[in-house]
């Protein structure tokens, strides 16, 4: 999955593909790179991030939306908001990614059982702007797990089909840096929730940290090598998919994880 976020703020790529038709080009190139899905955003979710109006939102996103399911392109919409949602499966997207699992918006289970689309469901514990106060947990695995489990057994009574579901344990979401290590050292026993599983490293802020020393980080553009690693290490755990910014480098290290005899074919998304 390929991220094409249409906003001027998000943490990782925020500004470039702002322009309506930079963002189209972007999305087809991620596609042509080898990404299956391409991922459009039109808030950013960065730790602190004000939201836009629900117009602004769809102002971003519906016509990219609509720009590259007509060339073809599977499209994921990532929102928070119902209506944004049905817009955006309205224009030809096919996949609902909402990061706060329906839990933003009171509507969106039903829009998401009417549309009868995939639908993520991220581990969400509130918005961006006041997230990582929340980063508390007994035992982040288990803890997540079961927030996971419950969330979509809320849906489920909602009307969300078994076969709409995929689950994401929400890399960077409420969780410090050990947070987000601890859940991808214990990624099996988010995939043995048996829903297929979204996974999203790409160029977050622990990756940026890692083997450096206090207050020095890798920038955001050289964060590609250690979204590649943990992609791979996480196809090879057995998720359903990976969200990166960089496809080409996640292919890369996709097709020498498998040389390697530790990635099947058709765990690649
Ligand atoms: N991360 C971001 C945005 N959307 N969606 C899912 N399902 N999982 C994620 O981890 C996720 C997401 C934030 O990253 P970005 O600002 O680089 O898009």
């Amino acid at each position: 999955m390929g991220v094409l976020n249409v906003t001027p703020d998000s943490f990782s790529d925020g500004g470039q593909w702002a322009d309506g038709d930079a963002a189209i080009a972007h999305g087809v190139q991620l596609a042509a790179e080898g990404a299956s899905i391409v991922d459009i955003g039109g808030e950013s979710t960065r730790p602190g991030a004000e939201r836009p109006s629900e117009l602004e939102e769809l102002r971003r996103v519906i016509p990219v939306v609509h720009a590259l399911t007509e060339q073809g392109i599977t499209v994921s919409i990532d929102t928070m908001r119902a209506e944004v949602a049905r817009a955006a499966i309205d224009a030809g997207a096919t996949i609902i990614n909402d990061v706060s699992g329906g839990l933003a918006d009171p509507q969106m289970p039903s829009v998401v059982a009417e549309t009868g689309a995939p639908f993520v469901v991220m581990h969400w514990r509130g918005h961006s702007v006041d997230m990582q106060d929340r980063a508390h947990y007994d035992d982040v695995v288990a803890d997540v797990r079961a927030e996971l489990e419950a969330r979509v057994s809320t849906l489920r009574d909602q009307g969300v089909g078994d076969d709409q579901i995929i689950v994401d344990p929400g890399i960077g979401f409420a969780k410090t840096a050990e947070h987000n290590w601890a859940l991808l050292r214990g990624l099996e026993r988010i995939i043995d929730l048996g829903w297929p599983v979204l996974i999203g490293t790409s160029r977050k802020a622990f990756l940026g940290r890692i083997g450096r020393a206090e207050g020095d980080e890798r920038p955001l553009d050289r964060r590609d090598v250690a979204t590649a690693i943990t992609s791979a290490f996480a196809a090879r755990r057995g998720v359903w998919g990976v969200r990166v910014h960089d496809v080409t480098a996640t292919v890369d290290a996709l097709d020498v994880a498998a040389a390697l005899g530790v990635v099947n074919e058709e765990e690649r998304s």
